[in-house]
């Protein structure tokens, strides 16, 4: 097993327990193969911005062969990853998330879902067989875009929309912006650690995008955070997918689907490995409320592009409420 370089302590961020977080049984479950599954879809947007998909059609070869490189791949000494380049904004992290100062414990890729710019980035760490990595990838994505299509589809007509690909045309775009992150989360040792403690992997936030897939392998952490401003712990389930709305899908219905507030604390025993597709819109893209949900009501946003916030989006703390800028007032 391979441990990260050892931090100073001080620039963790811990939480405190007064008892541990229980899971939470309520988490609402999508059966894609329902196409009744739509009203459910639509109630659990507006309630969580949060659900669980299960017959996602996405084959389980494809998750397992991309886990098993991306294994293999965070096992590699810390200067064969280094080799990736620093994360500026797709590259190799360690700790270190975004630009602002934030830290967690985890060491990740981002990347973009280009396959030539995947090539090139992955040739000086696997060699000469880059291409196992960049077809694992690629495969895996190829199909959870689809699926996460099918899911923006279902909103579209659970909502009511004429156009049902009024949310997946954004990311079946050529010019799609979407992001893709895999996460190594080390087991953190008893001493930082404990009881009444937990350090933070992944530091509470919002996806500024449309909509966010994750599959994890079965260890816990995530944890969402209710209407009520209180966090619930969600269960792991490796054989699943969990779909998080991110701003631009709140900003798109007028707030009817709530952007969800999520961070991952950290396993004292096992390690967490998490891939998460951030399905967003080409950079020009205008982000508004959709004509047909604003019934009469104002806007409850200013006009802005997918590059207005994403620009806002890069420069703010993690925990930022990043949509209020964008507010009217
Ligand atoms: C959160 C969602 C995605 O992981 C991400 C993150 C990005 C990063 O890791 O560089 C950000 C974060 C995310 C939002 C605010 C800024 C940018 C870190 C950060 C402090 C890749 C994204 O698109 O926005």
């Amino acid at each position: 097993m391979v441990f990260m370089s050892k931090p100073a302590l001080e620039q963790f961020s811990f939480i405190r327990n007064s008892k541990p977080t229980p899971f939470f049984s309520g988490i609402p479950l999508i059966d894609l193969s329902k196409p009744d599954s739509m009203h459910l879809l639509v109630k659990a947007c507006e309630e969580f911005g949060f659900f669980k998909v299960i017959n996602h059609g996405v084959p389980m070869e494809f998750i397992s062969k991309l886990e098993s490189e991306v294994v293999n791949f965070f096992s590699l000494p810390l200067s064969e990853k280094e080799k990736v380049g620093p994360p500026n904004p797709f590259g190799y992290g360690n700790k270190s998330i975004g630009q602002n100062g934030d830290v967690g414990w985890v060491e990740y890729l981002l990347l973009n879902t280009d396959q030539e710019s995947i090539s090139q980035r992955f040739s000086s760490v696997f060699g000469d067989n880059p291409e196992k990595f960049r077809c694992a990838l690629n495969d895996y994505v190829s199909a959870v875009k689809k699926m996460a299509c099918e899911i923006l589809e279902m909103m579209a007509d659970g909502l009511k929309l004429q156009q049902r690909n009024v949310f997946s045309k954004l990311l079946m775009d050529e010019q799609s912006d979407s992001v893709f992150r895999l996460n190594h989360y080390p087991p953190c040792p008893e001493i930082e650690s404990s009881n009444d403690r937990n350090m933070i992997g992944f530091g509470e936030h919002t996806d500024p995008q449309i909509i966010s897939v994750l599959r994890s392998n079965n260890t816990s952490g995530l944890q969402i955070s209710l209407s009520d401003g209180s966090w619930i712990s969600v269960p792991p389930d490796q054989n699943s997918f969990f779909v998080n709305v991110g701003d631009s899908l709140q900003v798109m219905t007028n707030g009817r689907f709530k952007s969800v507030r999520h961070r991952v604390l950290t396993n004292s025993t096992k390690a967490r490995v998490s891939m998460i597709y951030f399905g967003g819109p080409p950079l020009s893209e205008k982000i508004a409320p959709l004509p047909s949900l604003m019934k009469g009501k104002e806007s409850l946003y200013k006009e802005f592009t997918w590059f207005e916030y994403k620009r806002s989006a890069y420069n703010s703390r993690l925990a930022d409420n990043r949509l209020v800028l964008f507010e009217r007032i």
